[in-house]
């Protein structure tokens, strides 16, 4: 069945601008300015609709209602001037609807993450062929692996998920503290894959919890093998949103700590502060567990996200770290400092342990030092690496 796309938008601009980065993917594109006349239509699942929130006549809401009414399987992109807020109500009423939202876009439209969502909607040997027939240098390497649900899958499977290890140093003492895994996928045609080119498929498509626990049995092993070797290091694991709406996750750590009897205290648990938006009910219990049985707790990427001062407060949270677009600013810009500075003043005095990662240089590193930052991550220090390099590394400051 051939894949149809339906742009339901009443702004020609924006039509226009879709249409033109649709029409080299996918051949069947139509433009409906007036939803009424789209919702006349019968889709199937192939389908794509790329619907506007924000329409004069009818509006995106109406859309997702009367498209629920007629059970309808397509695939929906929702688009929105509004702020990301909207746009999450939306997805999350169209979610409950029993709709297949596959994602959401703020315009203006980012056009590389667009574009590379759609070519993840077409089968592999369509890619191929979309990836030879193009030969504009540009676009060259950005396509040339768009993982797909399945390509995941059988990765986690075949055990071509390895783990690399990003050092962490303790500014006082300079001694080492811990280290952060970062997921990489070892692919046998294309190489190292690096993150952003397959988290967020497997929060969409749910592979993340399967990814995230081949990713903490293959972190606690790793630290088995550091105890042994009498380099007990304490590891921060990044885990999404979509982990923690499973209340299974805290008692499937406590067994594996159990079984290969690991000090919990050693494992640290990062979340983006984005993903404390969603269900704060369930992450609050589900964060309470895992500090009852011993886990560190990290709110990652912090000031970038949305989490209020008193969230801080509820939230049982160890460490914080700071985001690295602030670290990496501060020695040239007075904002950036003073966020920096904000940061480590709060969190000390919220009794939690403060981490900044991004530090590229000395100056940088100095800085902080003076401003009382506990831990210090960074390229400056070294870049992530794979275990058995890991074993030999020494900071030299
Ligand atoms: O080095 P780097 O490109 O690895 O990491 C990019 C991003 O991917 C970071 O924001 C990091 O939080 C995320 N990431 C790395 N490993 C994992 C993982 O195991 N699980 C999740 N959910 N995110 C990860
Ligand atoms: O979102 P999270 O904080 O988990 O992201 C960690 C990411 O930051 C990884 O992709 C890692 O490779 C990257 N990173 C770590 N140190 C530095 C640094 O000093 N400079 C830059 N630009 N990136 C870094
Ligand atoms: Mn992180």
């Amino acid at each position: 069945m051939i894949n149809r796309v339906f742009i339901v938008d009443d702004d020609t601009l924006t039509c226009n601008l879709l249409n033109t980065i649709i029409e080299p993917i996918f051949t069947h594109v139509e433009i409906f300015k007036n939803p009424r006349e789209f919702l006349a239509l019968t889709l199937n699942a192939e389908d794509i609709i790329l619907l506007d929130l924000m329409m004069p006549e009818m509006d995106g809401i109406e859309v997702i209602r009367h498209l629920a009414e007629h059970r309808s399987p397509a695939r929906l992109i929702l688009v929105s001037g509004y702020d990301s807020g909207v746009l999450h109500s939306a997805e999350t009423l169209a979610l409950s609807c029993g709709l297949n939202v596959i994602n959401t876009f703020t315009k203006p439209i980012n056009i590389d993450v667009f574009t590379c969502l759609l070519i993840s909607l077409l089968n592999k040997k369509t890619q191929r062929e979309f990836a030879s027939s193009n030969n504009d240098k540009a676009s060259q390497g950005k396509f040339d692996f768009i993982p797909t649900e399945q390509d995941l899958r059988d990765a986690i499977d075949n055990k071509q998920l390895i783990l690399y290890y990003q050092p962490q140093i303790n500014m006082k003492t300079e001694c080492l503290h811990g280290a952060e895994v970062l997921v990489r996928w070892l692919h046998p045609e294309f190489g190292l894959i690096f993150p952003d080119k397959f988290i967020a498929l497997a929060e969409q498509t749910g592979l993340i919890e399967q990814l995230s626990e081949e990713v903490i049995h293959l972190a606690i092993k790793q630290s088995v093998h550091w105890q042994k070797l009498n380099r007990a290091t304490r590891l921060s694991i990044n885990i999404s949103a979509q982990n923690i709406t499973s209340l299974k996750l805290p008692e499937q750590l406590r067994m594996l700590v159990k079984k290969y009897e690991i000090d919990p205290s050693m494992i640290v648990l990062e979340l983006t502060e984005s993903a404390l938006m969603d269900s704060e009910v369930t992450s609050l219990d589900i964060f309470t567990r895992f500090r009852l049985k011993g886990f560190q707790l990290s709110i990652d990427d912090f000031g970038t996200g949305y989490s209020s001062l008193s969230q801080l407060h509820k939230m049982p949270f160890t460490e914080l770290k700071i985001d690295q677009s602030f670290v990496t600013n501060m020695k040239q810009e007075k904002e950036s400092k003073a966020i920096v500075e904000t940061c480590i003043m709060l969190a000390h005095k919220l009794h939690m342990e403060v981490v900044a990662e991004g530090i590229e240089d000395k100056d940088t590193w100095n800085l902080l030092l003076a401003e009382g930052c506990d831990v210090a991550q960074g390229y400056y220090i070294a870049r992530p690496m794979p275990a058995d390099q890991f074993d030999k590394w020494q900071f030299k400051g």
